[in-house]
């Protein structure tokens, strides 16, 4: 058990706000956290980075990424902190080359088809992650009370992806020509991140991550049957492994562009919470969706950058649909580089001087 779940045992304090919400409870002022909220859009992350040495030194030193992870909580007090790092930690861990080139995000050397997943191999998975292992251990006495720690990895298609295409890709023609004309391959590929997958987030667990996300970022791509086969799956079987180890754990899926196929994910999938994109028409998630897990979500966060009175009156009409039941506070996707830090100070304002 982490430490300030023992805290949260021991003493008749309440429990976090974001643990109460992700156990269904519906609550009169949401607990608020934000994708990305580490990042360049902060001046101290810019200072820690510019002395870090390359973006996975930053990940892999413990002292400099506890330190990243803290930065937005001391500055807004947001109810969670998520560990920084990146989903790409796990090619690396895996053997593949991954780089990231400044102002053009990540590079890997590309897999090309099936004869080069001789290239991975899981043997020294947890050597190379031990130090993010140390910097959910650090921050989780590090944290304030009140603050719940989120470990996360990314889904296995979402990784495949940046595996195969060997960067960001605009149609991810590489890696859906391989899944279509090598399902079996791709297969091998897929269930070779889920156990990596799996057993990252179970060791983040263990060192004291309370609430684990996974992160389907591009999962929005494919027609039905792949969502399910190459999304909806390999997710739903690594919280099958998680909770089997930890039953307690909350985890919060966010299959970006499922459309529809929400309904799917959080009633086939074993989650409690999925994050909605920004895309998911409120009335309709709090009708299909709310009864069964608790909704996080969802603004644009370009309203963020652009402030103003459409950014107030979204968040104002987020609150009315989503607070009838268990719900969340966060963006649609993840921050961006170009939104004013004062912008987030007056989100959490009006989230948190509006009782619902
Ligand atoms: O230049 C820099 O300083 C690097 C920018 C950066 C940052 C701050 C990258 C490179 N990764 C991160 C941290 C990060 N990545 C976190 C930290 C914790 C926090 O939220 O504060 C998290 C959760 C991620 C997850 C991540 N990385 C995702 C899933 C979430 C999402 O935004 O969709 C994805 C797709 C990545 C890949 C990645 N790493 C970095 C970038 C710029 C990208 C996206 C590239 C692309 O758009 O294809």
């Amino acid at each position: 058990m982490s430490q300030s779940s023992r805290t949260d045992a021991e003493s008749a304090k309440p429990r976090k706000l974001l643990l109460r919400a992700l156990a269904g409870e519906r609550l009169p002022v949401p607990p608020i956290w934000l994708m990305r909220q580490a990042g360049r859009y902060l001046p101290e992350y810019r200072e820690t980075r510019k002395d870090a040495g390359g973006f996975l030194n930053l990940c892999f030193t413990p002292e400099l990424a506890t330190e990243v992870t803290l930065q937005p909580i001391r500055r807004f007090g947001f109810d969670a902190a998520i560990l920084f790092s990146d989903i790409l930690v796990v090619p690396h861990a895996l053997g593949q080359k991954v780089w990231f080139q400044e102002g053009e995000g990540p590079k890997l050397e590309a897999l090309a088809d099936s004869r080069d997943l001789t290239r991975l191999s899981p043997t020294a998975l947890h050597d190379k992650l031990e130090p993010v292992y140390e910097t959910v251990d650090r921050l989780s006495s590090a944290l304030p009370d009140e603050t719940t720690l989120i470990g996360f990895a990314g889904a296995p298609w979402t990784v495949a992806s940046y595996m195969i295409e060997g960067g960001s890709s605009k149609d991810f023609q590489k890696a859906k020509t391989w899944a279509y004309g090598d399902p079996e391959g791709f297969q091998t590929l897929i269930d070779l991140l889920v156990d990596a997958t799996s057993r990252y987030l179970i060791r983040q667990v263990q060192a004291g991550a309370e609430v684990l996300q996974i992160f389907d970022s591009w999962s929005g791509v494919w027609p039905e049957p792949q969502f399910r086969r190459w999304c909806l799956a390999p997710m739903a079987e690594i919280v099958r492994r998680v909770k089997s180890e930890h039953p307690k754990v909350p985890v919060i899926l966010f299959p970006r562009g499922a459309g529809l196929l929400y309904a799917d994910v959080a009633a086939e999938a074993g989650a409690d919470a999925v994050s909605l994109d920004t895309t998911v028409p409120l009335a309709w998630a709090a009708d299909h969706l709310q009864s069964q897990v608790t909704l996080q979500g969802n603004l644009d966060p370009i309203l963020l950058v652009a402030g103003g009175e459409t950014f107030e009156s979204s968040v104002e009409s987020i609150l009315d649909r989503l607070s009838g039941g268990p719900f969340v506070f966060n963006l649609g996707h993840g921050i961006v580089p170009q939104t004013p830090p004062e912008h987030v100070a007056k989100l959490l304002d009006i989230v948190r001087s509006r009782p619902s």
